[in-house]
């Protein structure tokens, strides 16, 4: 990843599949610099369909295509990555079947093959979660959520006070994204705490313009 600091999620939880390419396209243009897919309670036949359709947007603006949950799908349709949550299992459990995955997409798997090509996101909501992510080998964390939010309800806050040691600890050795109640309003405060990525989610997808949003919050970032 080139610096990326802008990281925007495609959530089925408000965007309807109808609307997935166009918004997606839309976050795209705005220069989201990493883009995942987010579908909470959704089939793995839904996800592959909309992951399927996402995945050539992404790879025409240069964009990493995350896929969140499931490693070995991810790996089967070509995805850059995977997102996973402290609840989904270790490093190695994924990379085990991301493998699985790849070797049913290419039917040519061989144990001495280079490794795999994606990354691996975790989920972090504290200082100590960040740095097991880094100690264990993750390629990027999320850190969150910093303010109480409608996308994860009902999971505490953990505010700004630890931003500065993690992005000094952790954010140093690996790309760390801050999230969770992120906004245009509250952006600021949480730059001035020491952020210096950020993953926005229903602050771009409930914008009135998805593209004019993402672009306006990328500028300030
Ligand atoms: N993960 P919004 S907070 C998906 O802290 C997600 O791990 C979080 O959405 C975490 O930008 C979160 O709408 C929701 O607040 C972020």
């Amino acid at each position: 990843m080139n610096d990326p600091r802008l990281y925007a999620i495609l959530d089925l939880g408000y965007v309807p599949e109808a609307r997935a390419e166009e918004v997606t396209a839309a976050l795209l243009s705005g220069g989201a610099h990493l883009l995942q897919l987010r579908a909470k309670g959704h089939d793995l036949v839904t996800i592959r369909r909309v992951a399927e359709k996402l995945l050539p947007l992404c790879r025409a603006a240069g964009v990493p295509f995350i896929l969140n949950d499931h490693p070995a799908l991810a790996a089967q349709i070509g995805a850059d990555g995977v997102h996973l949550g402290q609840d989904d299992g270790s490093l190695a459990e994924a990379l085990e079947k991301g493998k699985e995955g790849r070797r049913l997409a290419c039917h040519l798997y061989s144990p001495t093959s280079t490794p795999l090509p994606f990354l691996f996101g975790r989920s972090t909501h504290s200082l100590a979660q960040a740095r097991a992510a880094l100690a264990e080998g993750f390629d990027y964390i999320g850190f969150g959520p910093l303010f109480p939010t409608p996308t994860k309800a009902g999971r505490p806050a953990i505010g700004l006070h630890e931003i500065a040691a993690m992005e000094r600890e952790v954010g140093s050795q690996i790309p760390a994204f801050c999230i969770g109640g992120i906004t245009r309003q509250t952006l600021p405060q949480v730059l001035a705490a020491g952020a210096r990525r950020v993953v926005i989610v229903s602050a771009l997808l409930q914008a009135p313009d998805v593209q004019a949003a993402t672009r306006a919050l990328r500028e300030v970032i």
